[in-house]
């Protein structure tokens, strides 16, 4: 056993990649490592690279100079160009951009360190799960290299059975945020490019053998039926009884898994009551095998389309929503509880049953508390504006990012939609990427919608909707900005859309910039009244569009961006929100408040 450990272990290391993802770590046993670590800007790479720019963690000998291995001179005549115990510190999970002012603009590499003790008992397998990284992380254990990952908003995990010791123990982790063409996203965001470890670290501490994925789900076709698989890490043939429990559905189901890890079930279920926005409700699950228990809070509902309707639980529905970035009261990227809450609780008081989580997969609490609270959600991944469409690894990236994604969240009955995409200019090589991660979406996930944010035309009066991506898609989504980059406020009325897919529409973005607090008339651009006039105007197109199943403006809080820049008016900030990053609700937040209040009477 311990030898076919170090093997994995071996094989990973060789190959740096991120191993299989371990799903619903809030319920297992585990610690944090949040909390205080130390930290030393690198921008040239030093620790990294030697002074002739060999890879430190490709040679034979451990070098001293590499920052992974934490060395500390052994006597005072001993030369060692970096202490990480004598660096800063800084708060973990958290961007470097937000908290520390000399690093708002970096981008580059950073080194972050965290020492812990950690007692594993004989037997016990111990894991180190990062929630996300923005964007490239190598991260070693006591010096040994755990891997490498990209990709900013996804987590991934390592098994350090065989490095971890009883004291001090030192995880090395070094991020490096530098833009890159072929990256996912590329160059070009209108987001802020936060920095660093932005999410939970987390020790698990497992069994040799145990759960280590599911997915439990009302069948697609019979919502008289759960369905869904258990994982088992390292089956042992000998113990492969697995029970699943559900207590308040008088659930109790028994069963072997077969020998490639995997058990398959189908459930018989009764009298379910299911999940809604206006019935939150989350059954206790348990998942019983070997003598643990592995316990989750799961809703049941069925989503689907019929026509150009959406419908929940067989019933058509009309989605109140509102798009979010991941950003926290303080302008760095959100994370918490407390952030999930500050944010859902505006998007619920704007009278939403629904939110667009743009433009990368937001972190774990945002979508548990999203669950709780009966908000449904659409999650996407940054295949943003453009990325390089015929270049194989960086669709292997996206795709990556999405199968992250669906398996941390696949058991969310909040999560109603995977978005493929935003923006993306029209091209056969776009084409075939998308329908590629529509396709694999498909594979993981049978049970959700999938769309992506489309970009549209208007002419001469009229708005069409013809991107041919629209065939692989369940919902034509598409943003549009009449009254801000372009197109008469005055006639919005008169424009009339056109669509030749006989599917629901959702209209994924529309808005205009307002500074909190400026006021001017309804003419004058950056004012309150502009964006309220715009929301007035733009509501009354949006009304006649064809096929309309709902919306998601853009966006619920002024967030910042490096490419808004007009001094005393955006600072940095792109200025869309309903609400301002200070908190202050504009005058649009009332429009969009009453008009689905209007809505959720119809
Ligand atoms: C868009 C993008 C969004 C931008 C927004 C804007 O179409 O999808 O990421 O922030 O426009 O404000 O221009």
């Amino acid at each position: 056993m311990k030898k076919l450990l170090t093997l994995l272990f071996l094989t990973s290391s060789v190959f740096g990649f991120a191993q299989n993802l371990i799903s619903n770590v809030s319920n297992r046993n585990t610690t944090s490592l949040n909390g205080v670590w130390n930290y030393i800007v690198d921008p040239y790479e030093t620790g990294y690279y030697s002074f002739h720019h060999d890879v430190y963690d490709k040679q034979a000998k451990p070098s001293n100079a590499a920052y992974f291995n934490n060395y500390h001179a052994v006597n005072k005549q001993e030369l060692v160009e970096y202490n990480f115990d004598t660096s800063p510190k800084i708060n973990i999970p958290g961007d470097w951009n937000s908290q520390v002012p000399e690093l708002k603009y970096y981008e580059g590499n950073v080194w972050f360190k965290k020492s812990f003790d950690y007692d594993l008992k004989e037997k016990k397998r111990l894991f180190v799960y990062i929630g996300a990284i923005n964007y490239k992380a190598d991260v070693y254990l006591n010096g040994k290299k755990l891997g490498t990952h990209e990709g900013g908003f996804t987590p991934f995990n390592y098994e350090v059975t065989s490095i971890v010791k009883p004291k001090d123990n030192y995880l090395v982790i070094k991020v490096d945020n530098t833009r890159h063409k072929e990256d996912v996203p590329t160059l070009n965001t209108d987001w802020w490019n936060y920095g660093g470890i932005t999410r939970d670290v987390t020790l698990i501490e497992e069994s040799a053998s145990f759960v280590e994925d599911y997915t439990i789900q009302l069948d697609k076709k019979n919502q008289n039926k759960i369905s869904g698989f258990v994982k088992i890490n390292n089956l042992n043939p000998e113990q492969n009884a697995v029970t699943i429990t559900i207590p308040e559905l008088k659930i109790k189901y028994k069963a072997k898994v077969s020998p490639d890890g995997i058990l398959k079930f189908e459930i018989p279920v009764k009298n379910v009551s299911y999940w809604s926005p206006e019935n939150p409700k989350l059954y206790q699950l348990g998942i019983d095998f070997n003598g643990e228990k592995l316990e989750d809070t799961i809703g049941f509902r069925t989503i689907e389309t019929q026509g150009d309707k959406i419908l929940l639980n067989g019933k058509q529905l009309f989605l109140r929503g509102i798009s979010i970035h991941e950003e926290n009261a303080k302008g760095g990227r959100a994370n918490s509880e407390e952030d999930a809450l500050r944010l859902l609780n505006w998007a619920k008081e704007l009278g939403c049953n629904y939110v667009r989580l743009a433009h990368y997969p937001h972190n774990e609490n945002i979508i548990r508390m999203a669950d709780k609270l009966g908000l449904m959600v659409w999650e996407e991944i940054p295949v943003y504006w453009t990325v390089e469409f015929t270049r194989k690894e960086t669709y292997n990236n996206a795709q990556e990012q999405l199968t992250a994604a669906i398996t941390r969240d696949k058991n969310r009955a909040c999560i109603i939609i995977w978005s493929m995409a935003n923006e993306t200019p029209i091209s056969d090589a776009r084409n075939t990427f998308i329908q590629n991660l529509v396709a694999h979406t498909k594979s993981l996930d049978n049970t959700r919608l999938i769309s992506a944010a489309l970009l549209t035309q208007t002419n001469d009066g009229f708005g069409t909707i013809n991107d041919a991506i629209g065939e692989s898609l369940d919902i034509i989504s598409f943003n549009q900005y009449l009254g801000w980059y372009g197109g008469n406020l005055e006639d919005a009325e008169k424009v009339l859309w056109k669509t030749k897919y006989n599917k629901p529409v959702i209209v994924s973005e529309f808005g205009g910039d307002a500074k909190a607090g400026l006021h001017g008339d309804k003419k004058e651009r950056w004012t309150e009244e502009y964006q309220e006039y715009l929301y007035i105007q733009n509501l009354k197109m949006i009304e006649k569009i064809p096929h309309l199943s709902g919306l998601s403006p853009w966006i619920l809080v002024d967030f910042r961006s490096p490419r808004r820049l007009l001094p005393g008016i955006q600072d940095e900030y792109n200025r869309k929100g309903l609400i301002s990053n200070e908190g202050q609700k504009k005058k649009a937040f009332y429009i969009m408040r009453d008009w689905y209040e209007k809505k959720k009477k119809e």
